[in-house]
């Protein structure tokens, strides 16, 4: 073999079968043919553009690929130098019927924006989706390999096999509608490089649903979940960003990551217990590992100068069979949550009512990696708050129950306005019972309603 090197292109003339082999159809990225691949799934007209992915299909059929995207990061972001020596990783990317143009910038922005040799492969998992052709044909591409479901297996089965055939010592699990921005990888590499045990996010830019912008997000965010555990971003403390104003670069600690995109060490991965095997479809993993990671001795943190964009939709483009997000969290309430599951069946108590399987391996799991309990993770991380539940006055007939859920603002049936007033019995319809967590052995708060 021997290579020939233009200006700038360099070719590699290879005599060995084995390697004619290995390279026979693969093409660089830039010599991949978009228009025919996109266009085999372009919306037809009179078609709703959204019915297939709940985001507008036609505007992202529009763009190029490799489209530019404006650089979000922080200026003092622009002038870091990153460690080149870095481990490479594995990027693994799972999808169920994604728009082709969605799923192939994402791969294209993978292999554009990183230093080529911290990605040693992209591993497409095809969930079985409807046409087997939306991954086979990226398997073309230059360090792209394709696994496919033989049924649907959901978000945590098909990760786990991706990561399984990984051969990078990191792994770096991202969705199948992102876009990277510069420098994404670089700055979650180092953090990982230097502490096996830490979990990285970039900060997840908005790619628009409707017309496709990409929007810087804000960097003052931290994902927290309520008692309902679904995920949601918190704006840090007024204390917290002054602290962030002063080293805008510096690494943000997060209870939680929203979970589609971050980079984790193979190995650390493994001996973590990877994905709870029984969870289905999509949900409440995110909560699963995000309290596995903390209370089993490991960190999480959001990386201010890694940035990727991401399609937010309001709607699911999928169902969900047997209802699996419930199922998938009460399994992370019922492992990770310790006596504090009851605040989490209290806000959501139609909850009780799923099987949620056996959970013994789990169990025995959480012992063998001596994790801590749910008590130590609340009060470790000062910035789990918003989590008040509310006695709620579930209907207002006479002799009805009152129940714990989780606080809303505007709810009619709770209250937020404090208030030392004692009440009888039978005005308590007009009241809620505020209690804080924190507090719980020691006081309730009687509140006014509106
Ligand atoms: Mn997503």
């Amino acid at each position: 073999m021997f290579i020939y090197c233009a200006a700038v292109h360099c070719t590699v003339l290879i005599s060995s079968p084995v390697f004619l082999l290995w390279s026979a159809g693969k093409v660089r990225w830039q010599d991949f043919d978009q228009d025919l691949y996109v266009g085999a799934t372009v919306v037809r007209p009179g078609q709703d553009p959204y019915a297939r992915n709940k985001f507008n299909q036609v505007e992202s059929d529009k763009l190029r690929m490799d489209r530019g995207v404006p650089d979000t990061r922080h200026d003092h972001c622009r002038h870091k130098q990153w460690k080149t020596e870095l481990p490479a990783s594995s990027v693994i990317i799972t999808f169920h019927n994604e728009a082709r143009s969605a799923l192939l910038r994402t791969v294209v922005s993978v292999l554009k924006k990183s230093p080529p040799h911290l990605v040693k492969e992209i591993i497409l998992v095809d969930d079985y989706s409807d046409n087997p052709e939306d991954g086979a044909l990226l398997g073309k591409i230059e360090k792209i390999r394709v696994l496919r479901n033989d049924r649907r297996e959901g978000l945590m089965r098909s990760r786990v096999r991706g990561a399984d055939t990984a051969t990078a010592s990191v792994l770096t699990f991202l969705d199948s509608h992102c876009e990277c921005n510069e420098h994404w990888l670089e700055p979650l590499l180092e953090r990982v490089a230097e502490d096996k045990t830490r979990v990285v996010s970039p900060i997840i830019d908005v790619i628009n649903m409707d017309n496709f912008q990409y929007v810087g997000a804000s960097a003052d965010l931290k994902g927290g979940f309520d008692w309902n555990l679904v995920f949601k971003w918190d704006y840090m403390t007024l204390e917290q960003r002054r602290v962030r104003q002063g080293n805008p670069t510096a690494p943000i600690k997060t209870p939680m990551i929203a979970g589609g995109l971050f980079v984790m060490d193979k190995d650390y991965f493994e001996l973590l217990g990877k994905y709870d095997m029984m969870m289905d479809v999509w949900g409440g993993e995110n909560l699963e590992i995000s309290f596995r990671v903390w209370q089993c001795g490991g960190s999480l943190e959001i990386i201010p100068c890694s940035r990727v964009g991401h399609v937010f939709r309001k709607q699911h483009p999928y169902t969900f069979p047997g209802g699996s997000g419930t199922v998938n969290t009460r399994r992370a309430a019922e492992v990770w949550m310790d006596e504090f599951k009851n605040f989490y069946y209290a806000a959501v108590p139609s909850a009780r009512n799923v099987p949620y399987g056996n959970i013994q391996s789990r169990m025995e799991m959480k012992k063998r990696l001596g994790c801590q309990p749910f008590k130590w993770y609340l009060e470790n991380d000062k910035s789990v708050k918003h989590m008040d539940l509310c006695l709620t006055v579930v209907d207002r007939t006479a002799g009805s129950q009152i129940k714990m859920q989780g606080c809303r603002e505007n709810d009619s049936r709770q209250v937020s306005e404090p208030s030392t007033e004692s009440r009888t019995r039978d005005q308590i319809d007009q009241k809620a019972l505020a209690v804080n967590e924190r507090d719980l052995h020691h006081k309730l708060t009687i509140n006014r309603n509106h």
